[in-house]
């Protein structure tokens, strides 16, 4: 059906008219998304089987990825695109008169994730089935995704985000392959033929329900899946129907528990109860995840003693680590295994991946919340916790001290990251700077323990969704320039190198900037009151709001440049779109402020006669992965300005610059590849290095309030924040900004970089104007971004970490 335009157009009119009972002139936008989204996931179908199938009989190693996200996006066109069906189709609908890109839009993006973390979780999805290795997602179907963020009056609103309110036509629920979960209770010990058998009892038992999207590869026939657990009660009203028995209540009580363990992603943790339901969505996710592992793998017929070579799981950041303690859990109590036997098996089968270096990412739980939910998990992990502590006290008699600083269990608190590194037999991080952090500082006592553990993995992104998918005019023209092997394999992307001065290449990279820029002023224009200049610099800083990103910095620096501009009204400066796209986390009170603040520049100077010739400024809202597609083919300044130290890796570095974005950047994650690659020439790198940052907090040899007494353009924008300023006027008060940078001693070092920063601001000004060198470094940048796929790092992955290997699916359509 897909593989010719008549037959596909037959097959979707005629399931227009069997499944809604309607024209196709009669069928509103969605119905029509609908329908053809039905039609592809049922193409999908057979290849989908025929993996299973195939990855059953090949008894290869299969990997299991657990993450709390999974940011896939908009799945229809990558899928299209992916099966190798997405010029007919689009071909096809032209035909019907519809356009394919208006469908696309009809699709809500799947609310399972938040950032950097997810959308890489989404990424290896994608290159795991393109590479056709048997790996596979697990993760939870929230109902609603984190926030729908509107902008009000300049202000974060957040509106909840139903997702799944509409239908989703992606998944398929597999009801018969439901498990249960099980909370709170007790646990009796008691000897029995010579070893100690553990009951739990009266526990809550809820039955974990998983909904399987099917993960297309690039033009093979492998289709992995992503399993997403939904929670649902496992008793029926039934019996309690009656409001005057007392159970009625209490079974009201109790399917409301069950409904809000996959009703949010990440809900409010801020009172007692918000975090015990983190703690209890991480462990439904983590049991019914390996229940299921452990029901496939039972169908081998083999002994768990081989399980570690036939199946990896990898933790994706802390919240999958109860996966230690459950995995001994059932091999212990369920399998008779013994302690020492399970653990083998456990620390070989597990991996993890650390995400970042901030000491408030680190997660840590109550005891007693640990206790009281998990009573026998906490049991696991009390055990794992002595003879851990029992084996640093041998390597270091006598250290408490060290000891302390490294046990699981500390201060009351259940320490995540150090259980998974105890429990694992791979430890990595996502940039060389980030890896090498981690080994010398954050982790760096548990590296002199267990230093084979330690392994880095610079991120990637799917060039397939952000650069074949998002820019297809690039695209195009690089298979052009030369031919299409770049496609599966992205490193061959630098034979674009000899052709970076090649001046008919640079005028079609150009043209093709401009075109993606137009379409972007298009949609800003229709859903902003704002007309933006398209032959102006795009310069853009679009990821989630936080201190050390340093969206501040950017701010200030855009006040910095007004005030030149009211200085001096005829001053030469290159005309720029600042565009920003960040979501706030709900709670975090001064990110929301920075977000007024942009607002409230934005205000001051788009009004400015002279000046918004000259600047303008666009807060997107709701930034997010269908957001970040139209963003990045557009963007000319990749703006990457975290204090040196903190961005683990960061990935929408590697997003602008496959689309031929030159970046500013301080030398943080993974920039420092990037700029090793295309060399400094290429990029605009500004600020402190990590190790000067680790200096002036060690020695306390860094005076913000004196700095900002000795700079006047400093001072200056500083105390537009607080005095009668254009910014301030509307009695918007930015006293907490200022605060948070004069009486914590600027902990992010924004008044510390700004010189620098607008000094690489500059650059970029006079760089902008000599149009074939800069056109020149954009090819480069392109050239080089191969790297940064993410087939390259899951090949790394899945060599290096799992050992594991591709199994091809071999299928006629
Ligand atoms: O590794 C993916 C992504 C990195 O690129 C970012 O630099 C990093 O900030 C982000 N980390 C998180 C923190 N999660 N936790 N914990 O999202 O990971």
């Amino acid at each position: 059906m897909f593989t010719n335009k008549t037959t596909f157009k037959q097959a979707f009119v005629d399931s227009i008219e069997n499944k809604l009972g309607k024209t196709l002139q009669e069928a509103s936008g969605l119905d029509i998304y609908n329908v053809l989204g039905h039609l592809i996931r049922e193409y999908i179908g057979k290849d989908w089987m025929h993996t299973n199938k195939e990855y059953e009989a090949q008894q290869e190693k299969q990997i299991y990825y657990f993450s709390m996200e999974f940011l896939i996006g908009r799945l229809l066109g990558n899928n299209l695109l992916n099966l190798g069906t997405l010029q007919l189709v689009r071909e096809a609908l032209q035909e019907l008169g519809l356009n394919l890109e208006e469908i696309e839009e009809q699709e809500h993006d799947a609310g399972l994730g938040n950032g950097g973390l997810g959308r890489l979780a989404a990424c290896f999805l994608d290159s795991l089935a393109t590479l056709q290795y048997p790996g596979h997602g697990c993760g939870i179907r929230y109902q609603y995704g984190l926030f729908e963020q509107k902008i009000i009056n300049g202000y974060q609103v957040e509106l909840p985000d139903y997702w799944l309110q509409k239908e989703y036509v992606w998944d398929i629920r597999r009801s018969d392959k439901k498990v249960g979960v099980r909370f709170g209770g007790h646990v009796i010990s008691r000897e029995l033929n010579g070893r100690m058998v553990y009951e739990h009892r009266d526990y809550e038992h809820v039955w974990a329900v998983p909904y399987d999207v099917p993960v297309v590869g690039y033009h093979y026939h492998n289709v992995n899946t992503l399993r997403l657990w939904s929670a649902e009660s496992s008793q029926e009203l039934g019996s309690y129907s009656n409001p005057a028995d007392q159970n009625y209540y209490k079974f009201l009580a109790y399917s409301r528990s069950v409904q809000s363990i996959s009703e949010f992603l990440y809900p409010d943790d801020s009172s007692y109860e918000g975090k015990q339901l983190r703690l209890k969505q991480q462990y439904f996710l983590c049991s019914a995840g390996l229940q299921s592992i452990l029901r496939t793998f039972d169908k081998s017929g083999l002994s768990y003693y081989h399980l570690p070579s036939k199946v990896a799981i990898h933790i994706n950041d802390t919240h999958p680590t109860l996966l230690i303690p459950e995995l001994m859990r059932i091999l212990i109590d369920d399998k008779n295994l013994g302690w020492e036997d399970a653990w083998d098996i456990t620390t070989q089968t597990i991996s993890y991946t650390n995400h970042t270096t901030l000491s408030e990412g680190l997660e840590k739980w109550p005891v007693h919340m640990v206790k009281e939910l998990l009573p026998r998990i906490y049991m696991i992990i009390e055990e794992i916790n002595e003879r851990f502590c029992h084996l640093l006290w041998n390597l270091y008699p006598g250290q408490f001290n060290r000891i302390a600083q490294m046990a699981i269990i500390a201060d009351d608190q259940v320490k995540m990251a150090h259980l998974a590194i105890v429990g694992s037999y791979s430890i990595n991080g996502v940039a060389e700077l980030h890896t090498q952090i981690l080994k010398e500082r954050e982790m760096k006592l548990f590296y002199e323990v267990f230093p084979q553990r330690f392994n880095n993995k610079t991120n990637g992104i799917t060039h397939r969704r952000w650069l074949m998918h998002a820019n297809p005019k690039l695209s195009n023209l690089i298979t052009e320039t030369i031919g299409h092997q770049w496609i599966a394999e992205p490193e061959q992307l630098i034979r674009l190198a000899p052709h970076a001065q090649d001046s008919s290449l640079q005028e079609e990279v150009a043209r093709i900037k401009q075109q993606n820029k137009r379409k972007l002023a298009t949609y800003i224009e229709r859903n902003y009151p704002i007309s933006i200049d398209p032959t102006s610099l795009f310069d853009v800083l679009a990821k989630r709001l936080h201190g050390y990103k340093r969206q501040l910095l950017s701010v200030l620096h855009i006040m910095h440049l007004y005030n030149q501009i009211t200085d001096n009204p005829s001053i030469d400066m290159l005309p720029r779109t600042f565009i920003f796209g960040a979501k706030a986390a709900p709670n975090y009170h001064l990110a929301k402020k920075v977000i007024k603040l942009i607002h409230s520049v934005a205000d001051t100077i788009n009004r400015d006669p002279i000046a918004s010739k000259l600047i303008k400024v666009v807060f997107l809202e709701n930034y997010g992965v269908s957001l970040a597609e139209k963003i990045m083919p557009a963007a000319e300044i990749s703006e990457q300005i975290s204090t040196a130290g903190k961005e683990a890796s960061g990935t929408s570095n590697m997003k602008f610059m496959m689309n031929g974005a030159l970046t500013i950047a301080t030398l943080d994650g993974a920039n420092i590849e990037m700029q090793n690659l295309v060399g400094q020439e290429a990029m605009f790198i500004f600020g402190l290095r990590s190790e000067e940052i680790a200096h002036y907090n060690q020695f306390g040899d860094y005076q913000a309030k004196l700095l900002y007494e000795s700079t006047p353009s400093i001072k200056r924008v500083m105390d537009q924040l607080i005095l009668n300023s254009p910014y301030t006027r509307a009695n918007n008060d930015f006293q907490d900004i200022y605060n948070s940078i004069l009486k914590t001693n600027d902990e992010f070092f924004v008044l510390k970089d700004f010189d620098s920063y607008a000094a690489a601001q500059q650059r970029i000004d006079a760089e902008y104007r000599q149009s074939r060198s800069w056109l020149e470094k954009s090819i480069i940048n392109i050239a080089h971004s191969g790297k940064f796929a993410s087939d390259r790092t899951i090949a790394e992955y899945a060599s290096e970490i799992w050992d594991t290997h591709p199994v091809p699916v071999h299928l006629a359509r």
